[in-house]
């Protein structure tokens, strides 16, 4: 059976390659999500993609997930990350494996962006590696 993977995108992040590229890079989201959907394909994986800039649809996305089957996750949920119980609970409910991803380096940021509520249930977190990061969390996922 093919193994089924989720990526989840939180808010804002439809805005990439639109704005502030010097700190997300000139990619947009539908650039990233072709690699990874390319990626996913030649490992004969089925990958599925949700963007929203709402909390609830993220935790209503990653229920959905378990009913799926879905065997591993990639998320990075934006500013969600910093704040968001929710999430984390919603991750911890399913039971699914995560990888949490941030296109940039949150800890050369922002004090405030130190801080994750996914990070200490996640298999691993990566961070400043732009796009990149998204691709080698997939690879990881793929390999488990
Ligand atoms: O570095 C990351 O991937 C972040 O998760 C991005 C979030 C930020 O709140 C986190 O601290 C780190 C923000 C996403 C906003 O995306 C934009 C994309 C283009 C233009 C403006 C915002």
């Amino acid at each position: 059976m093919a193994q089924r993977i989720l990526v989840l995108h939180g808010p804002n992040l439809n805005l990439l390659g639109t704005r502030e590229p010097e700190v997300y890079g000139r990619l947009s989201l539908s650039d990233i999500n072709e690699r990874l959907e390319n990626l996913a394909q030649a490992q004969g994986a089925v990958l599925t993609v949700f963007q929203s800039n709402h909390e609830g649809a993220l935790v209503d996305r990653i229920q959905e997930a378990a009913r799926e089957g879905t065997e591993y996750i990639i998320i990075n949920a934006a500013a969600y990350t910093h704040t968001s119980i929710a999430i984390r609970d919603a991750l911890a409910a399913v039971c699914i494996p995560y990888v949490e991803v941030h296109l940039s380096n949150v800890y050369k940021r922002e004090e405030f962006r130190h801080h994750s509520y996914l990070a200490t249930a996640a298999q691993g977190v990566i961070a400043g590696l732009g796009a990149f990061g998204y691709e080698a969390a997939l690879q990881y996922a793929l390999a488990a």
